[in-house]
């Protein structure tokens, strides 16, 4: 999408003038996981239009491949505005214009399913899968399992403003359910789940995934992973295995919601062997940094992640270079910050524990 930074802070109907800029969560992974040094194709739908070509522009300055993003000669580039409060931390509003827009008419039959498909990771997110009935069937089809599938990484992004209907949380864990890599907020989970118990709690109600990444802002993020080969203790492993079998595409059978609200366990204290599964739990303090807008922010600490996994690093280091994206993107005003060189993070990642944050 095309971003709209505010020119003051204010209310939308007061700002008199916004800034273009580039946003979306997809997007804004391929580009920092580009800047980071890694080979990345972009897969989308903008239109034919002004917009369609900056996007494609600066996306593919990033050094993203952007062959496969379609452009739509009939429907618009999806848009949307933002503000700002007076400080950092201030409730913001969104104003999206995307219903209708090239993006939400991705469908199973107009994208080149081989082209997604033929990375190491596959980056989702469930802002794609909110945007209409086409974009959901798409990845219900992503997710599916079978034998040239990717690593499929999914970023819960809970967008309640997209979701055509109350569905949104249930679908979302549905999707995550079915992922390798799973990113998700501590404050996510709560307003879309009802989890309040902390990390813990986050994987009982996700133990598919063998690596689960449990975010709480400035404080940290948890890094729930299971060895190679090894598989959920746990009956929900046995429902998505039945649901995976019976799946059908359009109208996926959804799996219960965790009976809400989840208690007992507080966050992970670092790296502790868990309880639930044969996890391997690891938790990373944030970086303190003085937060110009914290959107993007997540898709930066995916991106790290994601790039210091493509790379082998150990679980301490992929937080640590995840956090260390986050931290660029958390000071300025747009989505995209200014990526670290990969020495550089490198040697910061490595640093002992006393100098970390
Ligand atoms: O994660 C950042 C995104 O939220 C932002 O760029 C816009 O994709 C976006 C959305 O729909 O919220």
């Amino acid at each position: 999408m095309v971003t709209f930074l505010p020119s003051r802070p204010g209310r939308l109907a007061d700002v008199p003038s916004f800034e273009r800029a580039i946003g979306g969560a997809e997007s804004n992974v391929a580009c920092a996981l580009a800047a980071a040094g890694h080979t990345v194709r972009w897969v989308s739908g903008v239109g034919a239009d002004g917009f369609g070509d900056h996007l494609i522009e600066v996306i593919g300055g990033y050094g993203v491949d952007v062959s496969a993003a379609r452009r739509d000669p009939a429907r618009p580039t999806g848009v949307y505005f933002r503000t700002a409060g007076d400080r950092a931390g201030d409730a913001h509003e969104v104003a999206y214009y995307r219903a209708g827009s090239a993006a939400s008419a991705m469908a199973v039959g107009n994208v080149d399913l081989a082209a997604v498909r033929a990375g190491r990771v596959l980056h989702l997110s469930g802002i794609t899968a909110a945007l209409s009935d086409t974009c959901l069937g798409l990845l219900w089809e992503l997710t599916a399992p079978g034998p040239n599938r990717p690593l499929v990484s999914f970023d819960v992004n809970f967008r309640p403003s997209l979701w055509r209907d109350a569905d949104g949380p249930r679908v979302l864990l549905d999707l995550a359910r079915r992922a390798d890599i799973v990113f998700v907020g501590a404050d996510e989970a709560a307003a879309a789940w009802g989890i309040e118990g902390g990390s813990q709690a986050v994987r009982a109600a996700l133990p598919q995934p063998r690596v689960l990444v449990v975010k709480h802002g400035a404080k940290g993020a948890t890094l729930f992973e299971r060895p190679q080969g090894s598989s959920a203790r746990s009956k929900a492993v046995a429902d998505h295995r039945s649901v995976v079998a019976g799946r059908a595409h359009a109208a996926e059978p959804h799996m219960p919601l965790p009976r809400a609200p989840f208690r007992g366990a507080t966050d992970a204290p670092a790296n502790t062997d868990g309880a639930l599964t044969d996890d391997t739990i690891t938790f990373v303090p944030s970086l303190h940094v003085d937060v110009v807008a914290p959107v993007g922010a997540g898709d930066a600490f995916a991106a790290g992640f994601l790039s210091a996994t493509l790379r082998e690093l150990p679980a301490r280091d992929r937080l640590r270079h995840g956090h260390l994206m986050a931290a660029a993107a958390l000071t300025v005003p747009g989505d995209l910050g200014p990526a670290p060189a990969r020495d550089h993070a490198d040697r910061l990642a490595a640093s002992d524990d006393e100098t970390w944050g």
